[in-house]
């Protein structure tokens, strides 16, 4: 078996250890690290998000997988550091002000890294201007809210209003989501996109951005 479809294969059964070694190995052999990202460790993270999204799979399979790109990410990065690759789009993710549920934004968190970007997660409980401050200072493209609660939900609007007494409202791709989120509240609060899931949430994402810098 290829290399390249091994290190897809071992982080798809969340084996780090496994992925960790093939990386170093496919690196050693001279391999080029975009390919290993790209082929390797990036088609694997997609599988998985395709088959959490249809429901093969769940949260504790997504999170070993999502270990084992991280053991590989870890020996792949310095390398892309040095041939400059650059990521897809910046984004920046956090659980809105009075919300302590994380579970549901590292996953989406992690599907975005999978998908090529460059990920700032500012945490839970997080305030409209520290993730404002947070894109402004990491040339975000895209903000990323995650909400549980319905008391909390409404907090991702003073997001989309403090861009806008800002004046930076259009700088930002803004996306929402969380169990109690929905499409017509997005639109309600002025933001760019709902997602129900964290694979769908890096698709659209990954899209979003491209059109964004077309
Ligand atoms: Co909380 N909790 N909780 N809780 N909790 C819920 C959400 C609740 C529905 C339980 C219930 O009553 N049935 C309820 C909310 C009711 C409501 O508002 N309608 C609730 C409550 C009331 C509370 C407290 C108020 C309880 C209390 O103290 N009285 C309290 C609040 C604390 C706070 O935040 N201030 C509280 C506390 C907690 C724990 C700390 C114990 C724990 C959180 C641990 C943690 O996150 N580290 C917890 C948990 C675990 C849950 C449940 C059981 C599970 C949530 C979860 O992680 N789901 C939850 C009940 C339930 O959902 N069945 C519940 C798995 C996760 C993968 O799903 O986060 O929905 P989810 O993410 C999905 C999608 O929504 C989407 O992608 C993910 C999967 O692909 N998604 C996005 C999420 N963010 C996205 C962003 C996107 C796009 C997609 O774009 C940016």
């Amino acid at each position: 078996m290829a290399l390249i479809q091994e290190i897809s294969e071992f982080l798809q059964k969340g084996r780090a250890k496994n992925v960790k070694t093939l990386v170093q190995q496919a690196l050693d052999e001279g391999m080029d690290p975009k390919v290993i990202l790209n082929e390797g460790l990036l088609d694997g993270m997609m599988i998985i998000g395709g088959k959490f999204k249809r429901n093969e799979i769940f949260v504790p399979e997504v999170l070993v997988a999502a270990r084992a790109l991280n053991a590989g990410l870890n020996i792949l990065e310095p390398k892309l550091i040095e041939i400059g690759n650059e990521p897809i789009g910046r984004a920046v993710i956090g659980t809105v002000k009075g919300d302590l549920h994380d579970i549901g934004k590292n996953l989406v968190a992690m599907m975005l890294k999978g998908a090529g970007f460059e990920v700032y997660d500012v945490g839970v409980d997080v305030t409209p201007e520290a993730f404002i401050e947070k894109a402004e200072e990491e040339g975000a493209d895209i903000i990323c809210m995650s909400a549980l609660l319905t008391t909390t939900m409404v907090n991702m609007e003073g997001v989309v209003n403090e861009l806008k007494n800002r004046n930076i409202r259009d700088k930002y791709i803004v996306m929402v989501g969380g169990a109690p989120v929905n499409e017509s509240f997005a639109q309600q609060i002025g933001a760019d996109y709902y997602t129900p899931d964290a694979a769908t949430a890096a698709e659209v994402a990954r899209v979003a951005v491209e059109k964004k810098t077309v």
